[in-house]
């Protein structure tokens, strides 16, 4: 009976179009030489098949699922509060437990605006010198003015991107949420991500499913 490491060797060895030989010293070598390249291979056909969740494992929580707050109703956070991965850095910020307005992964969302306005920021891993691309859904609280809800993205401390949100038309069930994204270019070995809310009062822009991804495995058209 084959044993199953000669079939597994015998039929990889074959999809890839090498041969394989049993006998003899020089039929050995190549058989040797045959599962170091083969092991390679499998190697890096691993790191290809992971690839795509180191590429969105940078950043945690981004879909501000956790904590689970109560359904139907909010939890403030406070400056110095964490938000699983992330920390309130300033002011005071919202997040929605199931069913208190509509969601585009998950839940839960971020409103940036508590009774206050909030932001919140995250430390990532990153390569020097490498492009990432930040994405996101932007929409707002629709119960409370002004309509037009203002932040931004900020990366190392600096303005990455200003955003703006409209609420006219939009309601807790039909929050109306619009894709974001721009690209930055890691010096270092880290970077900080943050979100800052520049509207007055307590009802600002609400976040959802931030993501952060290495240019070096996903198309960054900017
Ligand atoms: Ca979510």
């Amino acid at each position: 009976m084959k044993a199953w490491s000669d079939f597994f060797i015998t039929r990889t060895a074959s999809l890839l179009g090498t041969r394989t030989h049993r006998s003899g010293r020089s039929g050995r070598r190549r058989r040797i030489f045959t599962v170091v390249g083969l092991t390679s291979a499998l190697i890096t056909v691993g790191a290809l098949v992971s690839a795509p969740a180191d590429a969105s494992t940078q950043l945690a929580n981004g879909s501000f699922e956790t904590p689970v707050v109560t359904v139907g109703s909010y939890h403030r956070f406070s400056a110095g509060e964490s938000i699983g991965a992330w920390t309130v850095t300033t002011g005071t910020v919202d997040l929605s437990g199931a069913g208190l307005w509509e969601t585009v992964d998950g839940v839960q969302s971020l409103e940036l605006n508590g009774n206050t306005p909030g932001a919140i920021s995250q430390r990532i891993s990153t390569l020097p010198l490498t492009k990432y691309k930040v994405s996101y859904w932007l929409a707002g609280e629709t119960i409370g003015g002004p309509s037009v809800k203002t932040g931004q993205v900020l990366v190392n401390g600096q303005v990455a991107q200003n955003f703006s949100f409209d609420i006219t038309g939009k309601s807790r069930p039909h929050m109306g949420y619009v894709p974001m994204e721009f690209t930055f270019l890691s010096l270092g070995t880290s970077a900080t991500l943050q979100f800052a809310t520049t509207t007055t009062y307590a009802y600002g822009p609400v976040i959802d499913d931030v993501k952060v991804d290495s240019c070096l495995l996903i198309l960054c058209l900017s």
